[in-house]
């Protein structure tokens, strides 16, 4: 079977080189990058883009598109101090489109970074000792834990293993300081001792848990850790799961998404060995021939987890212990302000699709800016988009609260259950791949869905709508109460009968749906939830409980009149 060209690509990149660096330097011509340096770009976390709303208009009026990079850095577990977020906010002004943008793996992205502005801009990511290499591309990404800044024995460990498999797991070769940061090629070839030399067949995500407290997803993650603790709160082990993945391709049943299964139990300080052992496992049994095939979940759909914990066992030279099942997971609200243990606080405050910047009144960016200047807050990104304000001393506490206020900045109170819980990918203008608006109208479904629970009086109910451009399912919208999924320009797909600790996935009840009428589709089903539900029971455990025939039943009257 014939490897894919991306495979070939990384073959012959010499450890990631690649033409790159003729490519990006100030006086090649200006335009797309060639594929190779396209692909490889990826692994040092940065994507060639361009904008989207004007390039019909440029091509008529035969112009080149508006090219630009968008950039990521990674933070494992969304740790920052307040040095590293005043280089990233002053990189916001003077290399990017004035906006930082928190996204659904605690990382932070740059948009509109022009070519010439590549290079500073990774530079100035590596000044504030942190890095966008392997941020995305074919090897493991920014890695993801619970955020909550707690400084008890639980989270400082989830957090310590978030960064040591997140430094332990970067690809070896020198070539993005050689390319980026002007240091010394090195003599000898790169040898990659894990990746190997054509690295992984697709990209690989690990994120780590504890059930009191599942944030990060777990089981969309190729690889989950999800700790085990005794009754006294002592680390015992940890529960593997492998084989989570969210993307798929409308109309092609082959792909799906897929929440990772469990498949060992293992000791408290085996997590790195493993993680690695299951990089292995990826690199050698991912289907290296089909793009659309290669993540690991397939590999576990078709081979199982008995055979997979088998592999791991040889791999490792031991036997490791089949999984218990998996626990209920609870998702703790970590917006507004908690006290972290040691004596000081964090202040969460929901971002709105993650998206950082002053716009009108409202003067986020800023506010945050100056909040790491004068109290030396620590932002914590979320994967839920958000941030958690860390470290503010007790008495510094209406300091920080008055800043906020007069840069109009919302208090988590002004938001609305459904609203504080709203995930939104990117989509239009940035993303080349997305089909319809993400980010963009987040707050017209919003509304919609609000008006829908307003009118049934249950707005204050806790509700998970997540919002995708593409069926990729970048803001993970298929385990969703309510997943909304873009099918074509103005046109959604709408799911229905996740829960809200991330651990079912849900089934779409309508196609084709137009922006404006989301929240007039899903209100009969909301209708009857309100009817018929259990005393607490969610919209998603209502929906499954129900079944998707009854949902798309109950739809049908209205969908067929509004035809
Ligand atoms: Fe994603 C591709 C944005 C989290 C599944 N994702 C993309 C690209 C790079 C588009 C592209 O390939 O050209 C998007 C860039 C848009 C832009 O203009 O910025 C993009 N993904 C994002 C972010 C920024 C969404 C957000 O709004 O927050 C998230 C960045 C996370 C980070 O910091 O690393 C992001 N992407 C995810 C997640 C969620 C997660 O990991 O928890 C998923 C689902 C989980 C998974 O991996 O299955 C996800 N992104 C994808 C996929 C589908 C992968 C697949 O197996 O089919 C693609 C497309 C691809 O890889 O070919 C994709
Ligand atoms: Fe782009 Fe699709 Fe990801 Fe949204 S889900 S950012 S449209 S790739």
């Amino acid at each position: 079977m014939k490897a894919t060209g991306t495979e070939t690509i990384k073959a012959e990149s010499a450890g990631l080189r690649g033409p790159i660096a003729a490519e990006i330097s100030a006086d090649a011509p200006k335009g797309g990058l060639s594929e190779a340096s396209y692909t490889l770009l990826k692994f040092h976390g940065t994507y060639e883009q361009f904008d989207r709303d004007t390039a019909t208009e440029r091509k008529q009026a035969g112009e080149d598109k508006e090219w630009s990079f968008m950039v990521r850095v990674r933070a494992p577990g969304g740790r920052l101090t307040a040095a590293q977020w005043l280089a990233l906010d002053a990189l916001a002004e003077t290399y990017a489109d004035g906006s930082l943008r928190l996204t659904s793996r605690q990382g932070v992205q740059f948009h509109g970074i022009l070519r010439e502005k590549l290079k500073p801009s990774i530079a100035a990511v590596d000044s504030a000792l942190l890095t966008t290499l392997a941020a995305c591309g074919d090897v493991v990404r920014n890695v993801v834990t619970t955020p909550a800044p707690r400084r008890d024995a639980i989270h400082i460990r989830l957090q310590a293993e978030a960064s040591r498999l997140s430094s332990a797991l970067l690809p070896k070769s020198g070539a993005h300081h050689e390319i980026f940061l002007d240091e010394e090629p090195v003599s000898t070839p790169d040898v990659e001792p894990l990746y190997g030399p054509t690295y992984l067949p697709r990209k690989f995500k690990i994120g780590l848990a504890h059930p009191a407290d599942n944030t990060p997803d777990v089981l969309a993650n190729d690889l989950g850790f999800i700790m085990q603790t005794d009754a006294a709160g002592a680390i015992t082990g940890w529960l593997v799961t492998i084989g989570g993945g969210m993307g798929m391709t409308h109309n092609k049943p082959a792909t799906y998404p897929r929440l990772a299964d469990a498949v060992a139990l293992i000791g408290p300080d085996e997590v790195l060995e493993v993680a690695e052992a299951v990089v292995r496992l990826s690199r050698d049994h991912g289907d290296r021939t089909d793009r659309k095939h290669a993540r690991l979940k397939y590999v576990m759909a078709e081979r199982g987890v008995e055979w997979a914990r088998e592999r791991l066992s040889a791999d490792l030279g031991r036997p490791l212990l089949p999984a218990p099942p998996l626990p209920r997971f609870e998702i703790p609200d970590h917006l507004g302000w908690h006290e972290q243990g040691d004596g000081r606080w964090w202040l969460g405050l929901h971002i709105p699709a993650g998206r950082i910047v002053d716009r009108g009144e409202v003067r986020l960016r800023t506010a945050l800016r100056e909040a790491g200047k004068t109290l030396g807050v620590n932002p914590v990104a979320t994967s839920q988009q958000d941030v958690l304000l860390s470290d503010v001393q007790a008495e510094d506490r209406a300091a920080l609260e008055a800043l906020l206020r007069s840069h109009n900045v919302p208090f988590p109170d002004a938001f609305t259950p459904v609203a504080r819980n709203m995930l939104a990918c990117v989509a239009l203008p940035t993303c080349g791949q997305s089909l319809a608006e993400g980010e963009r109208v987040r707050q017209p479904i919003l509304d919609q869905v609000e008006a829908e629970l307003g009118r049934l009086g249950l707005l204050g109910e806790r509700i998970s709508l997540r919002l995708t451009g593409c069926p990729n399912g970048c803001a993970r919208p298929y385990q969703g109460d309510i997943g909304v999924v873009g099918k074509s320009p103005g046109m959604y797909v709408v799911f229905v009968g996740g829960d809200f600790a991330g651990t079912r996935l849900n089934f779409p009840i309508a196609d084709k749906v137009p922006l404006d009428r989301i929240g007039a589709t899903l209100a009969p089903l909301l209708n009857l939830w309100a009817a018929q539900r259990d005393p607490g029971e969610g919209f998603g455990d209502f929906s499954t409980r129900i079944g998707a025939d009854a949902c798309r039943n109950a739809l049908l009257p209205h969908r067929q009149a509004a035809e």
